[in-house]
């Protein structure tokens, strides 16, 4: 667990605690964005009203618009896909460069990639692994 209130995978995913917001009830899409993942929308509007909704998104990949294709697969679970340090919804060889750039700083940054406050080969590896990857919205 994270002091952000997530818990992460050893490959870089990470698992969100449950949310509330203020809102009027109705239909909405639910986007999720993270400084280092690419971003992900639901597939399709979820009613939300002072019933609470459950968005299991580690089991249902259908749920996220692209399907299993905008979601990783780490520890039998689905979630958001690290490696976009630029936050440009795309993972490039420019995310590799810097990642590269960054290699052996400590400390809170977009190229902790497995965020363990550490800028290391396991965060090189991560971002080789999705190259080519972008978001689905
Ligand atoms: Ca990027
Ligand atoms: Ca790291």
């Amino acid at each position: 667990m994270k002091a952000g209130g997530f818990s992460l995978s050893p490959s870089g995913g990470f698992f969100l605690p449950p949310l509330s917001f203020t809102a009027t009830a109705g239909e909405y899409l639910i986007s999720i964005k993270h400084r280092n993942h690419l971003g992900i929308i639901t597939a399709n509007p979820v009613v939300l009203s002072a019933t609470p909704t459950l968005l299991d998104f580690v089991s249902n990949a259908n749920l996220v618009e692209g399907g299993a294709n905008a979601m990783a697969v780490i520890g039998g679970g689905f979630t958001m896909i690290s490696g976009d340090t630029n936050e440009d919804g795309q993972i490039l060889n420019d995310d590799t460069n810097s990642v590269l750039g960054a290699s052996g700083t400590s400390g809170y940054n977009n190229e902790d990639l497995d965020m363990d406050g550490q800028t290391l080969n396991r965060d090189l590896n991560i971002v080789r692994t999705n190259i080519g990857l972008g978001q689905r919205f």
